[in-house]
């Protein structure tokens, strides 16, 4: 009888239990793929609704209460294919702040933003520097800055958060520190830093406020909704129609390196065409009424509604009004994956 020589897969298992003594491993033949074709996200495609998002916002105003040491009170857009969070990079909260109340100072090495979607009288202080919230605004909380919120106005008032906890999770990067203050005292003058550098196409001969990478902490509505209105009657992009991206006044990139935002519009009866890019997307529609297709998943959504979108799913955008425009703050991580060189996309 001869001898039948083992198989490659026999030699490889027969090896597994030795080597992992050692702390080593080879690849065995049960082993999902080490390289896939395409990124194949565990991530789900999502839409939450304005009429969801507000019977929450009302349950958590019921039933949690905000006291000094209590931290935020946020309902978390979850998706059951991202263990933590909501997508595999961001965590984007609707933060609930009710007349009174303060949100405590804190400062943690995951990089914030905040997008107001309703209501006045409230205003944040970021390391020192204070702005009062609006409708519309966008406000960066660079990683590491203290911040913390306060409302002084009569009604509740709503925000989107976003961070990057779970990519700065994954690299093992997290810090997290409390003030010994609820509140932080204001250090320098209202807006500082977007009297400064705040118009975009000037600069200070002699910057005072440039703390950050990015000096400019609030982007108020008036002034993105200008500049996409300014944009907005140009030829429109075949996937995006009017994209504009919020910048770093000072370098022209995106105004934070790890999460990339815009303010996208879609004219009144636009159909735009399918694409595919790595990153996952959150939006939120500010106004109008429209469909995304996201790979075979058709989501009909109106202001107020938020979407998710993953890496690399195939997704086109639609206007469903042949009147009235659209309009979408889209957050990503576009800027990471740029940073890394892994930016890739395609075209339908
Ligand atoms: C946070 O610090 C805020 O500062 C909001 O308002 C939401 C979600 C997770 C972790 C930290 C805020 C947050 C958060």
């Amino acid at each position: 009888m001869g001898m039948t020589l083992a198989s490659d897969a026999d030699n490889r298992r027969a090896l597994a239990a030795e080597l992992q003594a050692m702390n080593f491993a080879v690849h065995q033949p049960e082993d999902p793929p080490l390289f896939t074709d395409a990124p194949e996200p565990a991530m789900q495609p999502m839409h939450w609704r304005a009429a969801d998002i507000a019977a929450g916002l009302d349950r958590i105003g019921e039933m949690i209460k905000l006291e000094q040491g209590s931290v935020r009170r946020t309902l978390r857009l979850t998706n059951p294919g991202v263990e933590y969070g909501t997508t595999p990079t961001l965590w984007a909260s609707i933060q609930y702040i009710l007349p009174g109340e303060i949100a405590t100072a804190h400062r943690h090495t995951p990089g914030a933003l905040r997008f107001i979607m309703k209501g006045t009288g409230a205003n944040t202080i970021v390391d020192g520097e204070q702005y009062q919230m609006n409708e519309g605004d966008l406000v960066l909380t660079p990683g590491w800055t203290f911040h913390d919120h306060q409302h002084n106005g009569s009604e509740p008032m709503v925000w989107l958060d976003v961070l990057d906890i779970n990519l700065v999770r994954s690299m093992n990067a997290t810090f997290f520190e409390d003030l010994n203050a609820p509140r932080q005292a204001v250090n320098s003058h209202q807006d500082a830093s977007h009297r400064e550098f705040g118009s975009g196409l000037m600069r200070p001969a002699k910057a005072r406020h440039a703390r950050y990478e990015n000096p400019v902490l609030p982007y108020p509505a008036a002034l993105c909704e200008a500049a996409v209105r300014q944009a907005a009657e140009l030829d429109p992009d075949p996937y995006d129609d009017t994209a504009m991206i919020y910048t770093n006044p000072t370098t022209g990139g995106h105004a934070m390196k790890t999460i990339g935002t815009m303010l996208q519009r879609l004219r009144p009866g636009f159909s735009g065409q399918a694409h595919r890019h790595v990153g996952s997307s959150v939006y939120y529609v500010i106004r109008g009424e429209g469909r995304t297709t996201v790979n075979d998943e058709l989501f009909n959504w109106v202001a107020g509604d938020f979407l998710a979108i993953p890496s690399w799913a195939r997704h086109a955008h639609a206007n469903r009004s042949s009147d009235n425009d659209c309009l979408m703050f889209h957050v990503n991580d576009f800027p990471a994956l740029e940073a890394l060189g892994l930016w890739h996309e395609s075209g339908e």
